[in-house]
């Protein structure tokens, strides 16, 4: 099977980037394409999650693979985290969208969400670690927000100017 097209990853600070997803709600040949080439963005960009959000498709879809051997797919569509642990770490975070830029996000050690498949079918999933950061990383990619969010405006700014200048140099 040839691989399927990559989609265009939108970049900080893209107004895009902010747009609020709405519910999947046909489970057809075109999700199975989108899905097909999310997946195929992803692993070009050696990414471990994409949010359709990043390829400007405002949907509230997910795909993710945290696996070192690059082989275990996870597609969430709907997500929503029934449960996250009140307890929580500071982890070392990047962004397909905000390339070069890596800073330390408080996240929640551990999530229990509901989602569907690309079948439509329901399912929960309990994560910890390393998954458990990428869900909820991607789950604010569908809610508009971008992690850079949670760093303090010096910092933010300073990330806008270089990714905007970035963005000028590779045009001229
Ligand atoms: O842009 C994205 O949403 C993909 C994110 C997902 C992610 C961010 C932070 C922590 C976990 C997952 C990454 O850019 S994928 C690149 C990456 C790979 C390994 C570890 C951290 C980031
Ligand atoms: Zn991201």
């Amino acid at each position: 099977m040839s691989t399927p097209e990559l989609l265009p990853i939108l970049r900080y600070p893209d107004p895009r980037l902010n747009t609020v997803a709405q519910p999947v709600v046909a489970f057809d040949d075109r999700l199975r394409e989108l899905v097909d080439r999310m997946f195929a963005t992803m692993y070009d960009a050696h990414g471990i999650g994409l949010a359709a959000t990043q390829v400007d498709v405002h949907q509230r879809l997910i795909v993710i693979d945290v696996s070192e051997t690059r082989d275990q797919p996870l597609v969430l569509i709907n997500p929503v985290i029934d449960w996250a642990s009140p307890e929580t770490r500071k982890g070392e975070e990047g962004c397909l969208s905000v390339p070069g830029i890596y800073d330390g996000v408080e996240r929640s050690l551990a999530v229990k969400i509901t989602a569907l498949d690309e079948q439509g079918q329901s399912r929960t999933i309990e994560a910890e670690d390393m998954l458990a950061v990428c869900i909820q990383h991607e789950m604010d990619h569908l809610m508009g927000k971008v992690f850079v969010e949670y760093l303090s405006p010096l910092k933010r700014n300073r990330i806008k100017t270089k990714l905007l200048k970035a963005e000028r140099d590779a045009r001229d």
